[in-house]
């Protein structure tokens, strides 16, 4: 049986690999977490008692706790989900993003030349390190132009792993996901804060109560939205190649934030009209209640305007398919979201 370490276990990409790998393969998944007083594993919970899946404790900002588990486990697969992955909270915690999405995916490398070197090597990478685009969509071959403390957090790490697999001949790996999303979504994220907060509005708006206000930053800001358990399978895929290689997981479809929350009221029902732009544009039902409206306190310092990926290379030669599109996101997240508030 083979080993796999996954870190980020209780986040939505890595509680979704192992739910991946555990009907995929018949490997050993040890989960990392990161031991806090307060439990956080609302994603992790249908595990419990699974023969097959291990929670143990590694904090990636400590390279002893890292070389340890490493050490002891002498992994097959690593796969390297944990990160301070919320964009815009990387300029209020610039020097714990480092620790976290750079410095730590050296010490994973370290420990794993020295003491695992036959183990195949993951670390999520990010269309964020494409950042300030020259072109749209964006392959493999895109220059890195990053905009925040976490795209250039990433960029450093992709490095790191490009440099580890050409000096020491490793299996070391960095996919480019763009935004993937989902029912295990922070609610601090966009789509996630989109869909939870319409869903509330839609019941405050059917039991007759008071209805909470929904505020978002830069509506005009385009990604590329996937479904997280889309691309699972790719990062599985990159990881048992003939030869380590990058790719990037995207749908090469751009939708702003606009629509994304427009799609959403059109799954739930509510009609809309709109007065004002820019920092005072606001939506109200069709009986005149404000339910949403642009707060400039979610604009960043600095934006990525558009991202679209172009996975071309991954669809030829990973053979890697999506089979979620963007309006089916939408409406899985906000149709989850009535269901989980309603009960
Ligand atoms: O949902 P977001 O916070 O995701 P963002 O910044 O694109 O990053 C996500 O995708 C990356 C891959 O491209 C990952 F590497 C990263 O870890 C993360 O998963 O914001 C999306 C867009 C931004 O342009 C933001 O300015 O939505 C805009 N936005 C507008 N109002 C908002 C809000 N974002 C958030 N989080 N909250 C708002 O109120």
């Amino acid at each position: 049986m083979k080993k796999i370490i996954i870190t980020g276990v209780t986040g939505q990409d890595g509680s979704h690999m192992v739910d991946y790998l555990l009907k995929n393969t018949d490997h050993k998944i040890h989960g990392s977490v990161r031991r806090l007083s307060v439990k956080n594993h609302e994603n992790i919970l249908h595990l419990e008692g699974n023969p097959r899946f291990e929670l143990i404790n590694m904090d990636l900002n400590d390279a002893h706790s890292i070389r340890d588990v490493i050490l002891d486990i002498k992994p097959d697969y690593f796969i390297n989900f944990a990160a301070q992955s919320f964009v815009a909270g990387s300029w209020d915690y610039p020097i714990q993003t480092w620790d976290t999405d750079a410095d730590a995916v050296l010490h994973i490398m370290e420990s794993i030349r020295r003491f695992a070197p036959e183990c195949r090597f993951y670390n999520a990478g990010s269309s964020e390190e494409f950042g300030d685009v020259v072109c749209v969509p964006q392959d493999e071959n895109h220059p890195l132009r990053p905009q925040s403390p976490y795209g250039a957090a990433k960029c450093a790490a992709r490095h790191i792993v490009r440099v580890y697999r050409e000096s020491y001949n490793l299996y070391a790996v960095q996919g480019w996901l763009f935004n993937h999303e989902g029912t295990r979504r922070g609610l601090d994220f966009v789509t996630r804060k989109i869909s939870h907060s319409i869903a509330k509005i839609k019941i405050a708006l059917e039991d007759g109560k008071d209805i909470p206000i929904l505020q978002l930053g830069n509506l005009d800001a385009k990604r590329d939205w996937s479904d997280a358990e889309d691309f699972m399978s790719g990062v599985w895929i990159m990881l048992n190649q003939d030869k380590p290689k990058n790719y990037v997981l995207g749908s090469g479809e751009m939708h702003t934030v606009r629509e994304f929350l427009t799609k959403t009221l059109e799954f739930a029902e509510i009609d809309f009209y709109s007065e004002g732009q820019d920092d005072n544009e606001k939506f109200y039902t069709k009986k005149g209640k404000l339910f949403f409206e642009v707060s400039p306190k979610y604009y960043r310092p600095a934006e990525v305007h558009k991202l679209c990926g172009d996975c071309s290379l991954a669809e030829k030669e990973l053979g890697w398919v999506r089979k979620v599109d963007f309006f089916g996101l939408v409406s899985k997240m906000y149709h989850n979201d009535y269901s989980l508030l309603s009960k």
